[in-house]
């Protein structure tokens, strides 16, 4: 008995997938349904069964009559037309939790960055990553022999198109269009063919300058100095070392006192006490005078920084590749 109402419901439902019109769906009905119908012949052969399998009977033939029923009425509104609700509205369940999204920690670091310039009163100004390899070169007193201009740090997209491996490029722009006395910073991406644990291709970088008349390297301990209090949220120690760029003379890479072992000496700060942050220098005359100024007349400071490894400082992030993994619960936290 059980078995032949398996069967006698999978032939119904076979027959009721096949059904497209309403006639079709009445002969459905009479066939499975009705009073005459095979069911109902079944239905009081259950009567007639031993009594102890008579509830087992019973039950499923109701249960399947039932299934049917509701398939035949839910056929019935689909070919009048009736839009089918699949689940009832339930009123009483706990809303769906939208998750905001949020910016990224670099552009997060990056519009930090950037405030702090701006209430120092730079303009910001950002401009093409494709550049021409006279604002990303040569107006910077990088000549062609330069190892910085080799094919394994720059993407050359044409024979003098590039990626541009600075935000310099935009300060060239800068003083070429107008007059000194300027004060900008030039946040943005930036490109250098080199990929390991502690580089990536591309990365952020925040350039920034200052030209005047009498501008001088105290002018840029003091801008520096400023700047580093508010990102590092103190009276953070600085440190100039002598180093080389191209485009300025002199030049310096600038530390800060290493917040994590206040100088004793830590892994992150390689037991030297101090964790270099950027570099920056007096602008180099050359640079100058390919922008069309005196360098007689006009003296400036420029500093570049990379916005990851200030983010890593800040944050205390010790993997570089983090940024770009795109993992929810490492970006979930900022
Ligand atoms: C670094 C060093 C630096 C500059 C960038 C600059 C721009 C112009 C003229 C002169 Cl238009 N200099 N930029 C100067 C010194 C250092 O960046 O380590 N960046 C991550």
């Amino acid at each position: 008995m059980l078995d032949k109402l398996q069967s006698l419901r999978q032939e119904a439902l076979d027959a009721l997938a096949a059904v497209k019109d309403a006639q079709a769906l009445e002969a459905f009905r009479i066939r499975y349904l009705g009073r005459k119908s095979e069911f109902a012949t079944l239905l009081r052969g259950v009567g007639k069964l031993p009594k102890e399998e008579r509830p087992r009977a019973g039950a499923l033939a109701n249960e399947i009559r039932a299934e049917l029923e509701g398939l035949y009425t839910a056929k019935k509104q689909e070919l009048a037309g009736w839009r089918q609700t699949r689940t009832a509205v339930d009123c009483s369940l706990p809303g769906r939790r939208t998750v905001p999204g949020h910016p990224h920690p670099v552009t997060r670091m990056m519009e930090e960055v950037c405030g702090i310039f701006e209430a120092m009163g730079f303009t910001v100004a950002e401009g093409p990553d494709v550049e021409l390899d006279f604002y990303n070169f040569e107006a910077l007193n990088i000549p062609s022999h330069h190892p910085a201009r080799d094919m394994h740090d720059t993407f050359y997209i044409a024979d003098s198109v590039l990626l541009r491996t600075h935000t310099s490029p935009m300060q060239i722009r800068a003083m070429e269009a107008g007059e000194p006395p300027l004060r900008m910073i030039a946040p943005g991406k930036v490109y250098r063919c080199d990929s390991d644990v502690t580089h990536t291709p591309m990365f952020h970088q925040v350039e920034g300058f200052l030209v005047d008349r009498r501008v001088s390297f105290a002018d840029l301990k003091g801008v520096l100095g400023a700047f580093v209090a508010q990102v590092f949220d103190g009276d953070v120690p600085l440190r100039f070392r002598p180093s080389f760029f191209p485009f300025t003379e002199p030049s310096a890479e600038v530390d800060i006192g290493c917040m994590i072992c206040r100088g004793t000496g830590c892994r992150v700060c390689k037991q030297t006490g101090w964790i270099e942050i950027l570099g920056a220098g007096m602008i180099d005359p050359a640079v100058f005078t390919s922008v069309g100024y005196d360098p007689e007349q006009v003296s400036g400071f420029a500093f570049g920084l990379g916005v990851e490894r200030i983010a890593m400082l800040k944050y205390g992030i010790d993997d570089l590749r983090l940024f770009y993994d795109n993992d929810l619960r490492f970006l979930r936290q900022f």
